[in-house]
């Protein structure tokens, strides 16, 4: 059983939303090249999505401006501009992607007094989505991950998969995902590949 899991490909990840990742935009049509081509059995999106006044916006720390590191609940914490807050249009997902043969849209990051960069759950590590459970029930056995921003929600997303699913193989789809800073990036994929998650194409995959 094969999953995609689509991770925050939102209009406020992309040029012209309130936290824009460079070339964001261009992963829609290779997520949707790979939505198209029937080689999933099941595909699942994430959306981060903020109460107003989220605590990793800079907006809620006197003093602090986007992209500095501040506190959250006591941890560090890079502050945002405020971005996805629920149902903004800035929250919505990218018009562009082919949304209709999306199983589940998983929200994430409700919670005003910690992050959720993954899907799977809170950055803490506490509170779980559900996600895990869906695609264990599911019968998942291989997850796919791709989308915005490498260097934050689909790396948490995709080491959560690993540590979340034994059992489930995991891979990050390179060219359907950008990411924030290119040293972010690097590192994240060194990461990734250090947790045992393969670094693959679309075109690999396309292909098989
Ligand atoms: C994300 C920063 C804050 C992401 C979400 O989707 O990568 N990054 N919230
Ligand atoms: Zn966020």
């Amino acid at each position: 059983m094969k999953a995609l899991l689509l991770v925050d490909i939102q209009k406020g990840f992309c040029p012209g939303g309130n936290l824009p990742v460079p070339h964001g935009d261009e992963v829609v049509p290779v997520a949707n090249r790979l939505i198209d081509s029937g080689y999933y059995d099941l595909i699942v999106a994430s959306q981060d999505w903020h109460p107003p006044g989220h605590g990793s916006f800079a907006s809620s720390h006197p003093g602090k401006q986007p992209f500095e590191m501040g506190e959250l609940a006591g941890k560090p914490q890079m502050l945002w501009p405020d971005h996805c807050v629920k149902a903004t249009d800035d929250a919505q997902l990218h018009p562009g992607l082919n949304t209709a043969e999306i199983d589940l849209i998983q929200q994430k990051g409700e919670n005003p007094l910690v992050d959720s960069y993954s899907a799977f759950r809170d950055n803490d590590q506490t509170a779980v989505t559900g996600l895990a459970d869906y695609l264990a029930q599911q019968g998942v056995t291989a997850l796919d991950v791709c989308g915005l921003a490498t260097d934050y929600c689909v790396q948490y997303s995709a080491i959560d998969a690993v540590e979340m699913m034994p059992g489930v193989k995991v891979r990050f789809i390179e060219d359907a995902s950008r990411g924030i800073s290119a040293e972010g990036v690097a590192n994240a994929i060194l990461e990734m590949r250090r947790r045992g998650i393969d670094i693959v194409t679309s075109r690999s995959i396309l292909n098989s």
